[in-house]
């Protein structure tokens, strides 16, 4: 174990934590669109690492399984394990009445881990199993458990910075959203890349772009309206898994890109790969006027990304 914490020197520490069954691995995996993995999902075992890159920015993600036996261990090291930690993810499942006093009894003492170790990192609270269908069926009363809750929360968090996000599997862009909004707080740039994809968003003049790196984390987006914004959303999953279908099939080429035109709009998905840094990242754009223009932006998107990717590395 102190193996691990010594790799971590340097990274961003992140810190999945809650109770055993909670969806912190599930989660993981849907970020990475692994979902043959979650149907044959096995409790952690201890804790399970992933160093991966958010811009230039190395990322230590921990999933701390959620077990009582490894809990009392946690609690035990807490130097081990909560020592450093820079972001913490705490994931509630809402569907799991009986168990929600426990997983507030946790969260206390994971709460009081971090005092003790005189860290303060911004906790991020994801009421996780807010699933489509539940939230269609029974609205109201997943406002009142959620209401509830986070009153209770912010009782036990007290000064601490605390932010709730709901989320779901089922629903990727709640994962994207929730994950990147949490991971984008270390990055001070973020507002100047938001500028320049707004720009870059209204020379295209285009009604929503959408700029996604490797993780499925969403580095930025723009939106004219907000009949856009819901287009894009509820699309983004199947243009990633459609494109994760051909990747499968053979290698990318430089032109290829998906272009569906429904619901009177014309969308467009399109993977940029960087060959300096070997990274990618996906352009999700949607337009409802002179749609034409899509098919010949591809000098335009190379130049963008290059010049984003200029910012990040400055
Ligand atoms: N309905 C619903 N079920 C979910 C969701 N996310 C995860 N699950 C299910 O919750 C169960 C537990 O998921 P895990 O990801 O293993 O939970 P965990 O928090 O990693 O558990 P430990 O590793 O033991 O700490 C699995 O059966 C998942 O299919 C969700 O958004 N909605
Ligand atoms: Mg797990």
């Amino acid at each position: 174990m102190e193996y691990l914490k010594d790799q971590s020197i340097g990274m961003h520490k992140i810190l999945f934590t809650g109770l055993d069954m909670a969806g912190k691995t599930s989660i993981i995996h849907a970020l990475k669109r692994e979902f043959s993995q979650i149907i044959n999902i096995e409790p952690t075992k201890g804790i399970s690492r992933r160093i991966f890159k958010l811009f230039d920015k190395d990322i230590s993600e921990w999933d701390l399984g959620g077990q009582q036996k490894y809990r009392i261990s946690y609690i035990k090291n807490p130097n081990l394990y909560f020592d450093g930690t820079e972001v913490a993810i705490y994931v509630i499942d809402i569907l799991n009445h009986a168990r929600i006093p426990e997983s507030l009894s946790y969260f206390k003492d994971v709460v009081y881990q971090f005092e003790r170790l005189k860290i303060n990192p911004p906790i991020n609270i994801l009421f996780h199993k807010c699933d489509p269908e539940l939230l269609k069926c029974k609205p109201n009363e997943v406002e009142e458990i959620i209401t509830n809750l986070t009153k209770q929360i912010k009782d036990i968090a007290k000064n601490n910075k605390i932010r709730f996000f709901q989320t779901s599997i089922y629903n990727l862009y709640s994962l994207m959203n929730a994950v990147s909004e949490i991971l984008l707080q270390l990055y001070p740039k973020t507002q100047i890349i938001q500028r320049s994809i707004e720009e870059f968003a209204k020379k295209l003049n285009c009604d929503g772009l959408m700029i996604i790196d490797d993780n499925s984390l969403i580095v930025g987006s723009y939106f004219e309206n907000k009949s856009a914004k819901f287009l894009l959303q509820e699309s983004i999953q199947y243009f990633l898994t459609l494109n994760d279908c051909f990747l499968n099939l053979g290698n990318l080429n430089e032109d290829d890109q998906i272009l569906v035109q429904k619901l009177g709009h014309h969308f467009l998905f399109k993977t940029i790969i960087l060959k300096e840094s070997s990274s990618s990242y996906h352009l999700s754009i949607i337009k409802a006027h002179q749609p034409y223009d899509l098919y010949f932006v591809k000098k335009e998107l190379r130049f963008f990304i290059e010049r984003f990717i200029d910012i990040i590395n400055k």
